[in-house]
């Protein structure tokens, strides 16, 4: 670990930018569905990027007309958890997301700072997983936080925790949520996915390949990127 202050840095998201563990979400949230007698497809799925674990389940359940008691609910996010833990327990490197490894790298070796700000709680055991646990400054997931994204606590610790001022950090998200909490920390948000969606990032590239940190070294905060895709 590195705690010397940096010039800049990075703080990626983790599900969807730097793999896709959306897909094993979706089976698992999926079986609980069935289980209720919800239905619940991708676009539905697609809704609950970003979201804590308890926000995600909300969601669901206001897809059915049924009510729960606040120990049914844990239960049941426990019960997603489990399920997906064990499609979680089978991730190895190959499931890197392509472009993320070099992303990585190339900003370590800019001299930049590199922090993880994830919503799941799940975010060390999918680093371990994936071998890159130890390429990060520092991860704050949402064992470490109070507010979920959109609200910005999550990016703001690991600014932090690098020693970055907020303006000079690049926050890399796929989810909406994601992006408005990386805007709201008042840094440069890099979306990856669909510019359509997403609305709010100063940037948005298809993925990590197109990802090249030494660009933005020089006054990234006064910048403004004309979308991509
Ligand atoms: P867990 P991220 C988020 O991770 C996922 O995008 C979101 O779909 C999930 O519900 C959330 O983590 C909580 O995950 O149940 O493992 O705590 O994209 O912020 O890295
Ligand atoms: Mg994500």
């Amino acid at each position: 670990m590195n705690h010397e202050p940096r010039p800049s840095a990075f703080i990626f998201d983790l599900d969807g930018v730097i793999t896709d563990t959306a897909e094993l979400h979706y089976v698992a949230w999926r079986a609980l569905a069935l289980d209720l007698g919800i239905a619940f497809g991708e676009q539905d799925n697609e809704q609950l990027k970003g979201l804590s674990r308890m926000d995600s389940l909300e969601r669901l359940l206001a897809l059915g007309t049924q009510q729960f008691g606040a120990g049914e609910k844990l239960a049941m996010a426990e019960r997603k958890n489990t399920h997906y833990l064990a499609l979680v327990e089978k991730m190895t490197p190959a499931d890197l997301l392509p472009g993320a490894l070099d992303a990585l790298h190339s900003a370590r070796a800019a001299g930049c700072g590199v922090a993880l700000a994830s919503a799941s709680k799940n975010a060390a055991l999918v680093l371990e997983r994936l071998g890159i646990a130890r390429v990060f400054d520092h991860v704050v997931d949402s064992n470490h936080i109070r507010n979920s994204k959109p609200h910005p606590e999550v990016f703001l610790a690991a600014a932090r925790a690098l020693g970055a001022a907020p303006q000079d950090c690049v926050g890399i998200e796929d989810a909406v949520a994601g992006v408005q909490a990386i805007r709201a920390a008042g840094m440069f948000a890099v979306g990856v996915g669909n510019a359509r969606v997403l609305l709010a990032a100063d940037q948005v590239i298809a993925d990590l390949r197109h990802f090249v940190p030494s660009n933005y070294l020089r006054g990234m905060h006064r910048l403004r990127w004309v979308n991509e895709t």
